[in-house]
């Protein structure tokens, strides 16, 4: 795979190894697989280090990449000339270009009520899961400084909104009902660190199913090892 975009394929993927780079390429390899070459994509390894800022080309605050995504962080895509960022943007951009036949996404024209429940599944990730246990991760793996209070506020609420899934996936074999789909493409990636975060998996039956449901998937073994 190359790290810097070459002529023929329209999709150049930004990224680095996180649990939001993740949901990225994990759809793309799943699209591969699924369509062939048409949703084949290039990507570019961006460093979030601070330390890099103003040193390295690829570094996420670097003026070249602000035109591709404002806010400068990972991950982003262009198409053609289209710029997308935020992940959850970009697998219903990915959804609506490249899913034509809705094989991991829901269309909004035709099945409006699924794609409201898909939706709601894909906030609940983008708002709640992925800012919660990202600040857990910060307070309890790398705040320079070990504060009792914050550590329990993020780790108790990472906790609740695992409730909230291991209900959801007691009722449904995936999370927006028996069809595996961008919904959970976006929630994986941070539920199968929960352990690093520091949420022990035991109460969670119906998350550990899934996740190993998810994770025996060829094309989410290939998108795990994007970047490098
Ligand atoms: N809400 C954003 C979150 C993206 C995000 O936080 N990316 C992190 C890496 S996981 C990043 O690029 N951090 C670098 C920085 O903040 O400078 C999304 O879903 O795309």
């Amino acid at each position: 795979m190359a790290t810097q975009p070459s002529a023929g394929k329209s999709v150049v993927l930004y990224t680095a190894g996180t649990p939001n780079g993740f949901p990225i390429s994990i759809f793309l390899e799943e699209l591969k697989t699924a369509y062939g070459n048409t949703a084949d994509y290039d990507w570019v390894k961006m460093s979030i280090s601070d330390a890099d800022i103003g040193k390295v080309h690829n570094q996420v605050k670097s003026p070249w990449f602000l035109e591709i995504n404002p806010n400068g962080r990972i991950p982003a895509i262009t198409h053609n000339s289209t710029p997308v960022f935020e992940t959850s943007a970009i697998l219903g951009y990915l959804a609506q270009v490249f899913d034509k036949e809705r094989k991991f996404s829901r269309d909004p024209a035709t099945e409006t009520d699924k794609w409201a429940e898909e939706q709601g599944w894909i906030f609940f990730t983008h708002g709640g899961v992925g800012p919660m246990q990202g600040q857990a991760n910060h307070f309890n793996l790398y705040a320079p400084e070990k504060i009792p209070y914050a550590i329990n506020r993020y780790l108790n609420e990472t906790k609740r909104l695992f409730s909230v899934l291991e209900t959801q996936l007691g009722k449904h074999e995936y999370l927006a009902g028996d069809k595996y789909g961008i919904a959970d493409i976006k929630a994986f990636p941070w539920l199968r660190i929960a352990p690093r975060t520091g949420v022990d998996l035991e109460p969670f039956p119906n998350i550990r199913a899934w996740i190993s449901r998810i994770e025996a998937r060829p094309a989410v073994q290939a998108g795990l090892k994007v970047p490098n």
